[in-house]
């Protein structure tokens, strides 16, 4: 409870300034609240259902079951849920944190777009610089300010959650980004300088040596080399690319990381191995075919094209191998990146395939590690893969090749099971008992099946179980941990793509729906629909709320999240300043309530202003915001933070500069001028 003491440090503080008595009052009833909430008070047991509940019931028209949906959704003012949600944010190009089982949205982190309220990239030189370094390698206007973010990875340890980063792709722009979760904040952004989309993003090997992503639409190879489609199996690449991740840095280490070049099949979800199965990547992928569309010049469309084929390919990556490659030094570089070039990676055994029916999608790894469960978009079943089966395949030698030269495993020799589970099966999530989950698109259902032996040794492996009807058109689903060695079961969230009649109308753009879902009983039974209004989740992850440390201030005054260290350049207490040099001007100003100092700077037209900004609070959620009017300036700062803002005063007149956080009773009090004197040509 750092912001308990800082309290009592920040009265110490008071004596420095002149604040009125008021704000005073306002901010010490703050502080006595401070870590009240959720202490032991005894539990107050409803003994028996009272008449008043029930006349409740009956006047809103609820049924026993939406008594007992609400009940086990309800939380209390001052009480926290139990389990988090990290949700993409699809076009939105964020990420949304999402309390269970409450379903309350607790926060949109700011990832690839910039985000006011955050003051992420409006207005803070150090967001600017993490997000402009995710810009397009080339081009005159090489700005990235959207993105289409698709699967949310949190780090594991020893392939269980460890609540300390999060990872997310751009599916638009193959980008990776890293969050930190001691302030959940966006701390770098990676743009893969080969590959234009992603899909298979991001993914994490079980200790989070290595962040995964794949190519989704084939490009040729650096992409912004030109080739005509005519040349598509020639010129197009795939590409499956490790970044190493620096856990004590927090960031992504390029220079240690690599790519292994693919066929131009369209590689679509991956997952790694486990357990038994780690050292081990598999990716499904969708256009066997090659088929490149062109319905104006009388081709097949795309979506006819790449059906064609009863299977495409699973591809078995070996990425303990592709490391030991890549460290011996045989890969080619290509735009600063290392590659394995497709030819090396078949000859070091890196690389196999095997047949997944029928257009597949997701792929998922048990959490034992022993098998790999892909399904066919277009299929009615669920294809299990046995990992021992795979690797005594591998052995024992591929009897095919494709056409180029990748080994192809017989498909009969390495499936254990195919289970039928109804038309359009996707992602797979699984629980503590055997079962595994799987979101059903095509008829809008998420259905629980059994797994076999050794994962579950009860009567009827391999059996589906029931399926619960979920509105409308499920994509993924999520279950509690469910994507790790040891998941919670308790909770799934079907993500729906449509929404249609759920919610109050709010014109032609409907909400997604997430709906939430009991699965602890023998029936699954459905909670809670929950409105997404702003993009289109694609995955999401539920971890543990308690696996989560966030710092509720920062540590130190003066620290800059950017390099989560204190800024030596921040201004602090008693030092605030303005310095001017010929054209150029620095400013050193603190926020503490209810005031900026300084309250004027003065500059002429012209001059290049650099500000140092930090917030000397110690109260937790006493964040201050600083925008300049007119300047498209506008930050948070946060307890503790300091930030640098720099602008060239290119505007003349007088620009209301303030604090656009309500932070105290004279918040609105909380200003000062930037006054730009005209220069000698205006
Ligand atoms: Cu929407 Cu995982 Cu990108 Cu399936 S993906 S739904
Ligand atoms: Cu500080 Cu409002």
């Amino acid at each position: 409870m750092s912001g308990y003491t800082g309290c009592k440090r920040y009265v110490r503080y008071l004596g420095l300034f002149f604040l009125p008595i008021l704000a005073f009052a306002v901010f010490m009833a703050g502080c006595n609240n401070e870590g009240g909430e959720n202490e032991g008070k005894p539990a107050q047991l409803a003994a028996g259902v009272p008449d008043s509940v029930k006349k409740i019931a009956e006047e809103r028209g609820l049924s026993e079951k939406d008594v007992e949906a609400a009940l086990k959704t309800y939380i209390p003012s001052g009480k926290f849920d139990d389990y988090v949600l990290f949700a993409s944010g699809g076009h939105s190009g964020q990420v949304f944190v999402i309390g269970v089982p409450s379903m309350r949205l607790l926060k949109t982190i700011a990832v690839f777009t910039p985000e006011p309220w955050q003051g992420w990239a409006t207005g803070s030189a150090e967001t600017h610089e993490i997000l402009t370094s995710g810009d397009m390698p080339i081009g005159e206007d090489r700005t990235l300010n959207w993105a289409d973010t698709h699967h949310p990875a949190l780090t594991e340890t020893n392939g269980d959650y460890d609540g300390q980063f999060l990872f997310i792709n751009d599916k638009a722009n193959a980008r990776v980004a890293v969050i930190d979760l001691r302030d959940f904040e966006t701390k770098q952004i990676v743009k893969n300088p080969n590959t234009i989309s992603d899909h298979g993003a991001t993914f994490v090997t079980p200790n989070s040596e290595y962040v995964i992503e794949t190519t989704q639409y084939a490009t040729p190879l650096p992409f912004y080399e030109f080739a005509s489609l005519d040349e598509y199996k020639e010129k197009y690449k795939g590409l499956a690319t490790l970044y190493k991740f620096d856990r004590e840095k927090g960031r992504i280490d390029e220079s240690a990381s690599f790519s292994i070049e693919l066929p131009p099949y369209w590689q679509d979800l991956c997952d790694a191995g486990k357990k038994v199965s780690d050292g081990w990547i598999f990716c499904n992928s969708i256009n066997a075919e090659m088929a490149t569309g062109g319905i104006n010049e009388g081709n097949p469309p795309f979506e006819a094209g790449i059906s064609q084929r009863e299977a495409d390919y699973l591809h078995i990556i070996n990425w303990k191998k592709a490391e030991e490659v890549f460290k011996a030094g045989k890969t080619k570089e290509l735009n600063g990146a290392h590659i394995i070039p497709l030819d090396t990676a078949i000859e070091e055994g890196i690389l196999y395939f095997v047949d997944v029916p029928k257009s597949p999608h997701g792929v998922d790894v048990t959490p034992d590690g022993n098998f790999i469960i892909a399904s066919g978009k277009l299929d009615t079943h669920a294809t299990v893969y046995s990992f021992n089966k795979l690797m005594d395949a591998i052995k024992k030698g591929a009897p095919e090749k494709d056409e180029f030269g990748v080994p192809v495993l017989a498909f009969d020799d390495v499936v254990e099971a195919q289970v039928e589970i109804g038309l359009g099966p996707l992602h797979t999530q699984f629980d503590s008992d055997g079962n595994a989950y799987t979101s059903v698109f095509i008829e809008s259902t998420l259905a629980k099946w059994r797994l076999g032996p050794p994962i579950y040794n009860g009567p009827d492996p391999w059996t589906l179980v029931e399926k619960i009807p979920v509105q409308y058109n499920i994509g993924h689903a999520v279950c509690a941990e469910g994507d790790t060695v040891s998941p919670d079961g308790k909770y799934c969230v079907a993500l729906n793509k449509w929404s249609i009649d759920r919610f109050l109308p709010v014109g032609p753009l409907h909400p997604q729906n997430f709906q939430l879902i009991d699965i602890s009983g023998d029936k699954m039974e459905l909670l809670y629909d929950m409105p997404i209004g702003v993009g289109e989740p694609h995955y999401v992850q539920m971890i543990k709320a308690d696996k989560l440390k966030p710092w509720l201030v920062y540590p130190e005054v003066g620290f800059d999240p950017a390099t989560m260290s204190v800024d030596p350049e921040a201004t602090t207490v008693g030092n605030e300043k303005i310095e001017i040099d010929g054209n150029t001007v620095r400013v050193s100003m603190s926020a503490i309530r209810s005031h900026f100092n300084p309250e004027h700077i003065t500059v002429n037209q012209g001059d290049k202003v650099t500000m140092y900004i930090t917030n000397v609070e110690r109260a937790r959620d006493a964040t201050h915001g600083f925008a300049i009017d007119g300047y498209n300036i506008n930050l948070s700062l946060e307890p503790g933070e300091s930030t640098k803002v720099e602008f060239s005063a290119d505007k003349p007149g007088v620009f209301p500069f303030y604090c656009t956080e309500f932070c105290s009773a004279l918040h609105l009090e909380m200003m000062g001028y930037l006054l730009v004197k005209p220069g000698p040509g205006s």
